[in-house]
């Protein structure tokens, strides 16, 4: 009866919740789960042939947790999808407050444009597009390009921080040549006048510079027993991560290796 008359007022017993909202250990919703990049590809081929990429504005399919279905989570504070930028079309201009990091796929030579300046991306770069950065996609190769986009989506809505506007155009105006942002700040160098910040200044961290340091490490030290050779993403500005609310980091396994759960 007590319980019954508090609920009309919007009060709820904390002893009746407690054990789980404070659990003694994590407990996810999250399975392990592994997507197939031929399955995902023909899919968004399919994907292709029914819609562009500029009527999607992006055209992703989303990879759901299979514990966490209908959520548009990959984990529970992650979202990620496979973004297809066939040849010729352009994924319009727009921003928004959830940061975006991008993984290539297949493909050389589309562009992402971030803040002003364009990157060619390739297979196995590494792109960010930080919160409120205006960023559109075009390709102008003959191929498709395909790439794994992850956002901080799920963190932002739970801070209830969702702002997004678009440009009105298909591409921004491109003030910066590209290749800037690598040259100030890809070289452990940067400008005198450079301003902190807790996102990276570079837009991308093209592979052969990240296998280049891989390959190094490989003929001269010995991997982590569990990690084996790896490197995280950095924000040269304060070591920290490229993108503060999601971690990012490449890894080398040697062939034939395991490791230990
Ligand atoms: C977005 O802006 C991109 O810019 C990709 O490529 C996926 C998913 C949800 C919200 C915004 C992109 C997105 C997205």
């Amino acid at each position: 009866a007590f319980y019954d008359r508090i609920d009309k007022q919007h009060m709820t017993p904390l002893w009746n919740v407690l054990g789980d909202l404070v659990t003694p250990e994590p407990r996810s919703g999250c399975q392990p789960f592994a997507w197939r990049f031929d399955e995902i590809r023909a899919a968004m081929v399919e994907a292709g042939g029914l819609i562009t990429a500029k009527e999607a504005e992006r055209r992703v399919l989303i990879l759901e947790n299979p514990g966490l279905r209908g959520q548009s989570k990959i984990t529970t504070s992650m979202y990620a999808g496979v973004q297809l930028v066939l040849p010729g079309e352009v994924a319009p201009a727009h921003r928004h407050t959830q940061s975006a990091l991008r993984f290539v796929l297949e493909g050389e030579g589309a562009h992402t444009a971030v803040n002003g300046e364009k990157t060619m991306m390739r297979y196995g770069d590494f792109v960010i597009t930080p919160h409120m950065a205006w960023h559109d996609h075009g390709n102008e190769t003959d191929a498709p390009m395909f790439w794994l986009d992850g956002l901080d989506i799920p963190v932002v809505s739970f801070l209830d921080a969702s702002f997004a506007d678009g440009l009105g155009e298909d591409a921004q105006p491109i003030t910066r040549p590209t290749g800037q942002s690598l040259a100030e700040f890809g070289n452990n160098l940067m400008p005198d006048n450079a301003e902190r910040s807790i996102v990276s200044p570079l837009l991308n961290y093209p592979y052969d510079r990240s296998r280049e340091s891989l390959e190094a490490l490989r003929r001269g030290a010995d991997p982590d027993p569990c990690h084996g050779w790896k490197l995280r993403y950095t924000n040269p500005l304060d070591g920290g991560d490229a993108i503060p609310t999601m971690g990012t980091a490449i890894q080398l396994l040697g062939a034939g290796s395991t490791t230990p759960f």
